[in-house]
């Protein structure tokens, strides 16, 4: 069981070369790296199945990237129409949501989010720094948006 981070070869406690399968909790993103340091070949592994390693990863994986997503809702507490969000920028058109719509966020620890109330990330903009059921005075503003990490 890992919790989100980054694994290098040192802190696999399976060892190395010796990963045969993998279970990934819904809405979860894991990278799987033949080299250690995050190096070589990479797999990517979405949440919500189990991943049993063919001939090319089966005991050749050296370093894990574990990530838990954003959740941004377009209804309060968390319910609604949702979009799993990356680290990264989301115009309007790569929010997932429709404009002015937003209206909670699940952000997981080591995370934060620039919210601005224009597309193309401009506009008056705040900053979401924890899971937030209700943006209270930024409720059905945002239009665009930054996940980072920090
Ligand atoms: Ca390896
Ligand atoms: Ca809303
Ligand atoms: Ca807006």
């Amino acid at each position: 069981m890992l919790s989100p981070g980054k694994y290098d070869v040192g802190a696999l406690t399976i060892g190395n070369n010796a990963l045969s399968s993998i279970r990934v909790p819904a809405n979860w993103r894991v990278t799987l790296h033949k080299n250690s340091g995050f190096g070589g070949a990479k797999l990517v592994v979405h949440g919500g199945e189990i991943a049993l390693l063919d001939d090319a990863w089966n005991d050749e994986v050296s370093s894990i990237v574990v990530e838990e997503p954003v959740v941004a809702y377009a209804d309060e507490n968390f319910s609604g129409r949702a979009a799993l969000l990356w680290p990264g920028i989301y115009d309007l058109s790569e929010l997932g949501l429709a404009d002015d719509t937003l209206s909670s966020l699940r952000v997981p620890v080591g995370h934060g989010v620039t919210v601005w109330e224009n597309g193309d990330f401009s506009g008056a903009s705040f900053e979401v720094l924890e899971s937030t059921a209700n943006l209270g005075v930024n409720n059905d503003r945002g239009s665009s948006l930054e996940v980072f990490q920090r």
